[in-house]
């Protein structure tokens, strides 16, 4: 079964449109499996009001998980999560030149105090934040579940395959068992 309503069960939000290369992979995944979600810019810095307002607002759109991406000193994620009680996934994301390798996003969606949790996945996990996301989902709506075992199914083929091929690949001192 695919899903019927309008209503977006996930809002994926970015601090900048610059973050869209790496997001685009978790809005690609949300579409692949047919959820509905929300794509935004929005910034904790320069427009912390519309940050506020749209995550207080989130649950009453019927959104269920909200996926958060930034970088640089990346408060998005954890701003998010103090003005809403659903679940808050954290992409952090290696961008402009200034930042430090990326590890300065880690840090910040990472580290967050005691009391408001982002989960957070590695740096420009964006298929993993949506996958999380998906199997949050997959708690409370059947045909997202379903949805979920078909990915790992593919996912334990893919490996099956994988070692199909190394079966052909011989080596003078390889030992092979079974
Ligand atoms: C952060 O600053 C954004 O999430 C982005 O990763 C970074 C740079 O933003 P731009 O200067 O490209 O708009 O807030």
């Amino acid at each position: 079964m695919e899903n019927q309503g309008n209503a977006p069960l996930v809002s994926i939000i970015m601090g900048s449109t610059s973050d869209m290369k790496v997001v685009r992979a978790a809005a690609e995944y949300l579409d692949e499996l047919t959820i509905p979600f929300e794509l935004n810019a929005l910034s904790a810095h320069r427009t912390p009001d519309r940050v506020a307002a749209y995550a207080q607002g989130a649950k009453a759109r019927g959104v269920e998980v909200i996926i958060a991406a930034a970088g640089g000193a990346a408060h998005l994620p954890g701003v998010v999560a103090a003005f809403t009680t659903l679940p808050v996934i954290g992409i952090p994301v290696q961008g402009a030149e200034y930042a430090v390798g990326g590890l300065d996003s880690v840090l910040s969606i990472l580290q967050m105090p005691s009391g408001i949790p982002v989960a957070t996945v590695a740096l420009n996990g964006a298929k993993n934040a949506a996958i999380l996301a998906t199997q949050i989902l997959a708690l409370k709506h059947e045909w997202i579940d379903a949805k979920v075992l078909e990915q790992k199914e593919a996912l334990r083929v893919k490996i099956e395959q994988a070692n199909e091929m190394l079966r052909g690949e011989q080596f003078a001192h390889r030992v092979v068992k079974g």
